[in-house]
């Protein structure tokens, strides 16, 4: 069962800009960390960021034609603005857990509305990078019920 982890926008800079905010963890970090918990729970990651919405979009769409069971994702600002990555999203229909390392709903007020959460199962937000284990075990308990 492969599982794809999308990150999207500036989280390259991960633990490297802004500490304070989105903690030290690096993105390599992550990876690293759902590989491990991966090969524990008995499936397969690969991850895949870009800066790029459509690159994203494109992604999304690959991975249906690559028959991914499952996608966590982390969209980054476009969460609050992307309509196009929502409709990719629903269109291909693979179960999504959305990801956030903040609190998006005890920020500013901009970044209370995702247009991403009507279409996945569930949003993960403010654990931090350990909000992306907690939502790979959540998704492959889904996906193996
Ligand atoms: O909390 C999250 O995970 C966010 O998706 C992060 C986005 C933000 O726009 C969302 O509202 C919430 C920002 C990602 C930028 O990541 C950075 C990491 C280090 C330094 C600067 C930005």
């Amino acid at each position: 069962m492969l599982i794809l982890v999308l990150h999207g926008p500036n989280l390259n800079l991960l633990g490297s800009r802004e500490p304070e905010v989105y903690g030290r963890t690096t993105l390599a970090d992550i990876d690293r960390m759902l590989g491990e918990l991966a090969a524990e729970l008995g499936v397969e990651v690969e991850s895949f960021q870009s800066n790029h919405e459509g690159a994203l979009i494109d992604r999304i769409h690959a991975a249906a034609r690559q028959g991914v069971a499952g996608l966590l994702i982390n969209p980054g600002a476009y969460t609050h603005t992307s309509i196009a990555l929502r409709d990719a999203l629903a269109a291909v229909a693979i179960p999504a857990v959305e990801v956030h390392l903040t609190n998006i709903h005890a920020r500013e007020s901009f970044r209370r509305r995702s247009h991403i959460s009507p279409v996945v199962l569930a949003q993960v937000a403010g654990f931090g990078a350990s909000g992306y284990g907690l939502a790979l075990r959540g998704l492959v308990d889904r996906l193996k019920a």
